[in-house]
């Protein structure tokens, strides 16, 4: 198949998702064209059957507001048009899902390329629900041939929230390639950051509300009071400095360390005892599934899809939003018991390996392309507005 793929290139889970979707999908003997802004930030430098089309902005002066979206359909439909794409998979609804099926509409209704939009999580609960978003992001999800959700959580989300009927969105969960995060055979760096004995606990983000930053300072003091431990803090975003106050607050200054965007974290979590992920909103919770393929149990809460990620008690833990008493408590037993840890660890990694590896999700998305080639057309349902 020939398949042009657009993500957000920068940060992010849906960017790392979509790269790592066109790695696997090379690897297979089909040809990726990624269409957007900038280099995915996960793209190696050379690979076989990967193509990289930067969209370019008009600077002309009128356009004082940029025209990305226009820029993006019209670099779809030439890049379709000029290597004969079968499919364009975007990530994230908006504005990729519109851009998408306006160079659709560019090429004409004999024209077979089929679109796919993969709903990542606050194109759904937030970005989509803005009043001014809500009826062109139900939209474009429509005009999609086929639409996938990275959890049954979304899935349901997008049937409440847009109407959109529960047999148009297949869940494809997202993956992890286990061989990219072996504790096994990666170096370790832990003692760039840790004394002798203490252990390292690790959150990932890109430092939101959402993401509550100070419950992963508040979890960690409460643990650090009982078992000799650092925090590493990896990304960055609005919230850092909420993270720094609530560590001064809590007198740990000293034990956290913020180590900023990194391109790469299967290092830092190759050593990693314990990961945090307080959300109180997470479509899937894509470094929860890093962390467990790297064998770290991970201490979340019950929002949105990560259950269906972190089985409580086996692979970590699950608690009600804000109840850092009950995560510092949970996080304190696993790391002071070490068999337990061990168990968590091996459990976290298997359950990463079976459930979401690579050879498992890559597949389920080859057999979803060829349904929708074949011409299962989601698309043609009509739009009531
Ligand atoms: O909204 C974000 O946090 C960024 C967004 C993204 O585009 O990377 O993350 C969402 O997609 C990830 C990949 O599917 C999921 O793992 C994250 O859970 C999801 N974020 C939220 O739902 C808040």
């Amino acid at each position: 198949m020939k398949i042009g793929i657009t993500c957000y290139p920068t940060y992010g889970g849906s960017g790392a998702i979509a790269t790592e979707l066109g790695i696997e999908l090379s690897r297979r003997g089909h040809e990726v064209h990624f269409i957007s802004y900038a280099q995915p930030f996960r793209l190696p430098h050379f690979m076989e059957r990967i193509y990289f089309h930067e969209v370019e902005m008009s600077r002309y002066p009128l356009f004082e507001h940029n025209n990305y979206s226009l820029s993006l359909a019209a670099m779809m439909h030439e890049v379709t048009l000029r290597e004969g794409l079968d499919l364009l998979h975007v990530h994230y609804a908006i504005p990729h899902a519109t851009s998408a099926w306006i160079a659709r509409e560019m090429l004409g209704a004999d024209h077979p390329l089929r679109i796919v939009t993969t709903l990542h999580g606050t194109d759904i609960t937030l970005v989509g629900q803005e009043r001014s978003f809500g009826e062109i992001t139900r939209f474009s999800i429509l005009k999609s041939d086929g639409i996938t959700a990275v959890s049954d959580y979304l899935k349901r989300e997008t049937v409440d929230s847009f109407d959109v009927p529960p047999e148009r969105i297949e869940v494809i969960p997202n993956f992890v390639d286990p061989a990219l995060y072996d504790r096994g055979k990666l170096p370790c760096h832990k003692q760039a950051f840790l004394r002798d004995g203490e252990k390292m606990i690790v959150h990932v983000s890109n430092f939101r509300p959402v993401k509550r930053v100070r419950d992963v300072v508040r979890t960690f003091a409460r643990i650090a009071r009982r078992v000799p431990s650092r925090l590493v803090l990896i990304g960055d975003g609005p919230d850092r400095p909420e993270a720094a106050d609530e560590a001064r607050e809590q007198g740990v200054t000293d034990r956290v360390l913020f180590l900023g965007k990194q391109d790469s974290v299967a290092e830092l979590l190759a050593c990693a005892d314990l990961f945090i992920l307080p959300s109180s909103s997470e479509s899937f919770g894509l470094v929860a599934l890093e962390a467990m393929a790297s064998g770290v149990p991970v201490i979340a809460t019950h929002a949105g899809g990560l259950p269906e990620v972190v089985d409580d008690g086996v692979t970590g833990f699950l608690a009600p939003i804000g109840a850092v008493e009950e995560m510092a408590d949970a996080g304190t037993s696993i790391l002071a018991d070490g068999k337990r840890w061990r168990a968590m660890s091996a459990a976290a990694r298997r359950c990463a390996v079976e459930r979401y590896g690579v050879d498992v999700i890559i597949p389920q998305y080859e057999r979803y392309y060829e349904r929708i080639l074949a011409g299962e057309r989601a698309g043609t349902h009509p739009v009531t507005v």
